[in-house]
């Protein structure tokens, strides 16, 4: 039988981090991993990066799996017919909740007789969760936004926080205990994708049998809005040096400090902006996310080129064509800055639409 492991969480949290940690560790003790990317655009940063260190990646793009749970189905078949795999991660949409209805209960009702399904994990970045529960201390009114990351972890099976090497001890444990005492029938882990500390708790808890959720009420309403606050923007460039070679991470890192900035600037919350640069020598890969301030830098190859192509994935909360303006106005400034020339596809931000999933199963119809 085929391990399913569907991984949730907040945008920006470090699902695709902790599928690339957890894959290689699950395949340095035996296991054949493939996994599955989510967006609801095309050009998936995620999808390059899972690339750059595992044969095994698919992704659906367009849409989030529980409105395109056959798409969903048909690229993992896919999958299990081109190569040797015991074990299928999947990488929902950031924004994305319910998935216990649509995709855990869907998968157990339907295809149960090929797959077992792990218990399904948030993965939860502490100091998002500092920041909305900071709003909340100061009497705010919960946004729509907080509303979705509280449902997406009020569903976990799992909550995985991660980024444990970012609060101190003593933070972590306030965290966890909190988050113990809020939701007991959830197995609650402190790890770090990054550093691989925690990260056998979290294997171990994919390998136990869940206690199946019982059904969590979600007002589509409120996750929708929560959603529609978002431009989600996924785009190309084509780059060339201007004068002599350019230095990728000094052009990557232009883009997301400039485009921070501005939305600092508007006070526009960032979801997540992400890039990654491919030149001849190989990929770079950054990050800045709603929480941290500096870019992260997460793969880099610093070697000065002659040409190459950039994807910018980037979900801000502001309105489509704002997002458009800012990431080429980022984008000027880093060609300015590394001395390139870069050509922009069509601008193509949008807004997620109301979210209808396929199946929608309550915890008695499985
Ligand atoms: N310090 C630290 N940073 C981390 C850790 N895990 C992930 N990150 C960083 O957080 C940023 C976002 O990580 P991703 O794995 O892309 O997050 P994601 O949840 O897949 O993001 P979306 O798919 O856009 O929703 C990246 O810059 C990561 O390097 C961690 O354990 N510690
Ligand atoms: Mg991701």
């Amino acid at each position: 039988m085929m391990r399913f492991i569907a991984v949730s969480g907040f945008l920006g949290a470090g699902k695709t981090t902790t599928l690339v940690a957890a894959a290689a560790a699950l395949q340095a003790r035996g296991r054949r991993v493939a996994v599955v990317t989510n967006d609801q655009g095309a050009d998936l940063v995620d999808t390059k990066l899972l690339r750059s260190s595992l044969d095994a990646v698919a992704e659906v793009s367009g849409g989030c799996f529980c409105c395109r749970f056959e798409d969903l189905m048909s690229v993992v078949e896919r999958l299990l017919l081109a190569g040797d795999v015991d074990t299928v991660i999947a990488e929902a949409v950031g924004s994305c909740t319910d998935l216990q209805a649509t995709v855990v209960r869907p998968l157990r009702k339907y295809h149960g007789d090929r797959f077992t399904v792990a218990p399904l994990a948030t993965v939860v970045d502490p100091l998002r969760l500092r920041a909305f529960a900071r709003a909340a201390e100061r009497g705010e009114p919960e946004s729509d936004l907080s509303y979705l990351f509280g449902r997406q972890i009020a569903e976990a099976d799992i909550i995985a926080v991660n980024k444990m090497d970012m609060v101190s001890p003593a933070e972590l444990d306030g965290v966890l205990a909190r988050l113990r005492a809020v939701h007991p029938a959830a197995t609650v882990v402190g790890y770090s994708a990054r550093s691989g500390a925690g990260l056998p708790e979290l294997l171990e808890a994919w390998d136990k049998e869940p206690s199946w959720a019982e059904d969590l009420s979600i007002d589509y309403d409120r996750y929708a809005a929560a959603e529609a606050q978002l431009a989600w923007l996924n785009q190309d460039f084509v780059l060339e040096a201007a004068g002599g070679p350019f230095s990728p991470v000094r052009w990557g890192r232009a883009v997301l400090t400039h485009l921070a900035e501005a939305a600092r600037r508007d006070g526009a919350e960032i979801g997540h902006a992400k890039l990654t640069v491919e030149t001849a020598a190989g990929m770079t890969k950054m990050s800045v996310t709603g929480t941290g301030t500096d870019p992260s830098v997460d793969l880099a190859v610093d070697e000065p080129a002659a040409e190459g192509r950039a994807v910018v994935n980037a979900r801000v909360a502001v309105e489509p064509e704002a997002l458009d303006a800012a990431v080429l106005a980022a984008v000027a400034h880093a060609d300015a800055t590394a001395g390139a020339r870069s050509v922009a596809a069509d601008a193509s931000s949008f807004k997620p639409g109301y979210p209808r999933p396929v199946h929608r199963l309550a915890a008695s119809d499985v």
